[in-house]
């Protein structure tokens, strides 16, 4: 007697798991899966897999799964292999039984400042699976395993001085977002000395100009070539 099979997440009828082993005598039993859990592929061995929350914020991980999926000789006639958390995670938001998967699973506020940037570091070699640009990577946080150093601060340190903009309420942030620096990787700081209003009043510039204090305001040969222009410095 062939045994039942269980439906998987493909199937139109709600996925479930393996309860009762089959035997010679008797057939499979099959449970739907509940809130948590999933069974991502329809066979007779397969049991639903309650799914972690690595970050304990109720939102569950896509990683972990595992399913029988390459044993069995059903499973082989269809020649398929082993789950892979590549090719095969639920791409799904949530499974049918209930439950939404986690955007960022090690971060517990979920990217609070919600620059695509999940605070906490993904562990390797779970990394290289969400790498931006990779499918898989689709499924996470918009830059993928990138980890935020500034998770309160949506401009991650503006003026690059190494001290977020905004850190978390009643923690030290940056009193002065000023750049000093012509080697800087942003123009904050850099705002029109004409300019009379207050500080938040001036326009940002988009643009640096450099003024020469020689009485033929040129710059010399020597000034030309030390003086780290780039792409933004457009006249001297
Ligand atoms: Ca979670
Ligand atoms: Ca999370
Ligand atoms: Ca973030």
């Amino acid at each position: 007697m062939p045994w039942t099979i269980c439906p998987g997440h493909a199937s139109n009828k709600p996925e479930a798991g393996v309860t009762t082993a089959g035997t010679k005598t008797n057939d499979v039993e099959c449970t739907a899966c509940g809130e948590g859990s999933v069974s991502l592929i329809d066979d007779a061995l397969s049991a639903c897999y309650e799914l972690p929350d690595s970050d304990g914020d109720g939102l569950l991980d896509r990683f972990g799964y595992d399913d029988k999926r390459s044993e069995g000789a059903r499973n082989r006639s269809l020649k398929r292999t082993r789950y892979s958390i590549v090719k095969d995670q639920d791409e799904r938001d949530g499974p049918d039984g209930g439950g939404e998967y986690d955007q960022c699973p090690f971060d517990p506020n979920n990217d609070e400042d919600g620059d695509g940037i999940c605070a906490r570091a993904t562990p390797n070699p779970k990394d290289n699976v969400v790498t931006a640009g990779n499918r898989q990577a689709e499924l996470y946080a918009k830059f993928g395993a990138e980890q935020d150093h500034c998770p309160f601060d949506p401009n991650n340190d503006a003026d690059q001085d190494g001290i977020c903009d905004v850190n978390a309420p009643g923690e030290p942030k940056d009193k002065d977002i000023t750049t000093y620096d012509f080697m800087s990787n942003s123009l904050v700081g850099w705002r029109d000395m004409t300019c009379k209003g207050m500080p938040d009043k001036c326009p940002q510039p988009t643009m640096f100009r450099a003024t020469p204090l020689a009485p033929d305001k040129q710059f010399g040969k020597d000034e030309q070539r030390d003086f780290k222009f780039d792409r933004r410095l457009r006249e001297v």
